[in-house]
């Protein structure tokens, strides 16, 4: 399998996220990634690429997933936060302001003038922050998604977009979770303009996959499904339960599968197998799975106890379906381990694909 891998990634380097009233070192770390290039290169897993798409290519194919005053936001949003206080140019950007929707009241129709405020409406924790070369490297990794889906589009069986930070929480308009620019959601809109006319994403990530369901809830071309934490205990919390079906035209093209804090693979294995009858039914012509690896026993904020060797068992079913396929690299956080646990899911996919 081609492995398209972000060389910019390391741009994005958070110091600190809040947690609990107090700051924390960030999970989300250059070396994850590192760690996972070194595996692929260790057991020769297929070919390693960094993309190329142009410029056009790629600013159109982030804009068919994102609203423009939100890409326009990022890319100036370093030299805005400067421009607050020169001070800052030492500090990474974390939200602290929001406008809550719904009976709150807050507008979010009126785009404010004050940077901080605008950090706040275009995200939804104090998780994910943003630095001096936050956009380069999300921006690229977009770059990744989308020439992964092309060498499926030109007839590989599969490709994997390695990047970071990853794509997975983030909505049309909102960073969070570490995401910035949903690749998944990219990568499943790439396949969709390109002809493919079903299009499933099955989102393997422990957390709820909240900014792709949002993306394409009222859609019917584009099933998406998601295996996570139980959203009552489990982050993101506000959604990913499994009442959420889709609304309007994308009724029936949502599915959720909650588990428990503490479940393990058989009985996620049980779920995989329920997510894949769903693509199934669906009769996708091609899939994209956002590939979390923080299901594994090991990670440090997540509950599910999946051991290193699961991963390949998960990459066989996967395999399976029989679809052309786009993997992309989203969580994982027992960093020692994350590159044999990807690895081994991607080698068991090509075994049995
Ligand atoms: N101190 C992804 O896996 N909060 N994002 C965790 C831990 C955020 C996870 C708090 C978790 C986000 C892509
Ligand atoms: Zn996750």
């Amino acid at each position: 399998m081609k492995t398209f891998h972000n060389p910019l990634h390391a741009l994005h380097q958070g110091r600190e996220e809040m947690f609990r009233g107090r700051m924390v070192p960030c999970h989300e770390v250059p070396a994850r990634l590192d760690y996972v290039l070194a595996e692929l290169q260790r057991r020769s897993q297929g070919v390693l690429f960094t993309p190329e798409v142009d410029d056009a290519a790629l600013d159109a194919a982030i804009a068919r997933v994102h609203a423009e005053r939100y890409t326009r936001f990022l890319a100036g949003a370093w030299d805005e936060w400067v421009a607050m206080d020169p001070a800052n140019a030492q500090r990474d950007a974390l939200p602290s302001v929001w406008p809550l929707p719904n009976r709150h009241g807050f507008r979010n129709d009126v785009l404010p003038a004050n940077f901080a405020a605008r950090l706040g409406l275009f995200s939804f924790d104090s998780g994910s922050p943003l630095m001096a070369g936050t956009w380069a490297a999300a921006r690229m990794g977009a770059a990744c998604a989308v020439a992964a889906t092309r060498s499926v589009l030109a007839g590989d069986r599969a490709a994997f977009a390695l990047t970071r930070p990853p794509g997975h929480h983030a909505g049309p308009d909102f960073f969070g979770g570490y995401c910035f620019l949903n690749n998944a959601a990219i990568a499943a809109q790439a396949l969709r303009d390109a002809g493919m006319t079903r299009v499933a994403v099955l989102d393997v990530d422990y957390h709820h996959g909240n900014g792709t369901q949002t993306i394409f809830y009222e859609r019917a071309d584009v099933l998406t499904v998601s295996i996570h934490g139980d959203p009552s205990t489990e982050y993101p919390f506000f959604l990913g339960h499994a009442d959420e079906r889709g609304d309007g035209a994308g009724v029936g093209f949502n599915l959720n599968l909650p588990l428990p804090r503490g479940t393990g693979f058989k009985d996620w294995c049980a779920a995989l197998e329920r997510a894949l009858d769903a693509v199934e039914a669906f009769d996708a012509q091609a899939l994209v799975v956002p590939m979390g690896l923080d299901t594994f026993e090991g990670d440090p904020i997540s509950g599910f106890t999946l051991g290193s060797g699961d991963y390949d068992t998960v990459g066989r079913m996967l395999a399976a379906a029989g679809l052309p396929t786009v993997f992309t690299f989203e969580g994982g956080y027992a960093v020692a381990e994350v590159g044999t646990n990807a690895v081994n899911l991607l080698e068991g996919f090509c075994r049995s694909a």
